[in-house]
């Protein structure tokens, strides 16, 4: 899969997509990202990428033409062109299995107030990570990078495949321990040291679903 960025602030993405994971699925040749920059497509003469909004109020708007020309620099007919913002349907775990089949994802990040309306045409969707109002869509973007890619097949080892997982049952996951086996007088449950694996099996959902009726009643109706 290639995914490119679209930004004003590319140093921002190094740090996340080339680290653990997601760096060994570069290297594994799964992955493959870059940025490209509204600001490198500006022809005023001092580059500007926003302006203040028409109609007055606070802030400023990001302008329609750089941002087009910079996501025409890299969309391709078989790209999957996505805008981060408060405004978009809200992403999930299906979302992100949903997009892991594509080749290509172009994920525009906004800045300032927001953007042109008119460069909405732009897109093919728009997606939110949540009801809350971030400075840029830089961060939404590599939330989204970050679980689409660990579900391309090969980028996670088996035995941490996202088979088993939250949400991948619409159910929470279950509890999980390491040594010590006593940590300040707390035991780790005993049937975890059975090797009876049926009944470790059944132990672990009975406590996803615990945990899921405890913590997120509400996605007990979509279990
Ligand atoms: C956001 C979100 C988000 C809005 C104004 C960037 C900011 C600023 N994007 N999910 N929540 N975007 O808050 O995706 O331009």
């Amino acid at each position: 899969m290639r995914i490119d960025f679209v930004t004003l602030f590319p140093d921002m993405f190094a740090p996340v997509m080339d680290a653990s994971i997601l760096g060994r699925a570069k290297e594994k040749g799964l992955l493959e990202w870059g940025c490209v920059n509204p600001r490198d497509f500006s022809d005023n003469k001092h580059h500007k990428v926003d302006d203040r909004p028409f109609g007055g109020g606070p802030g400023m708007v990001m302008m329609v033409e750089p941002l087009e020309k910079a996501v025409k620099s890299v969309k391709k007919k078989s790209s999957k062109t996505i805008f981060l913002s408060p405004q978009g349907e809200k992403f999930t775990d299906g979302k992100a299995s949903q997009l892991a089949k594509e080749k290509h994802l172009v994920l525009v990040c906004g800045r300032y107030e927001g953007i042109d309306e008119r460069a909405l045409d732009l897109f093919d969707e728009e997606l939110s990570i949540g009801d809350y109002v971030l400075t840029g869509g830089e961060l939404p973007a590599m939330v989204v990078a970050d679980a689409v890619v660990r579900k391309i097949p090969g980028v996670l080892k088996k035995e941490d495949a996202a088979s088993s997982e939250s949400f991948v049952e619409g159910l929470l996951d279950f509890p999980q321990y390491t040594r010590p086996r006593v940590w300040r007088g707390r035991e780790v449950p005993e049937v975890l040291f059975s090797g009876d694996h049926k009944r470790i099996a059944a132990w672990r959902r009975d406590a996803a679903k615990a945990a899921t009726k405890r913590k997120r009643p509400d996605l007990m109706s979509r279990a």
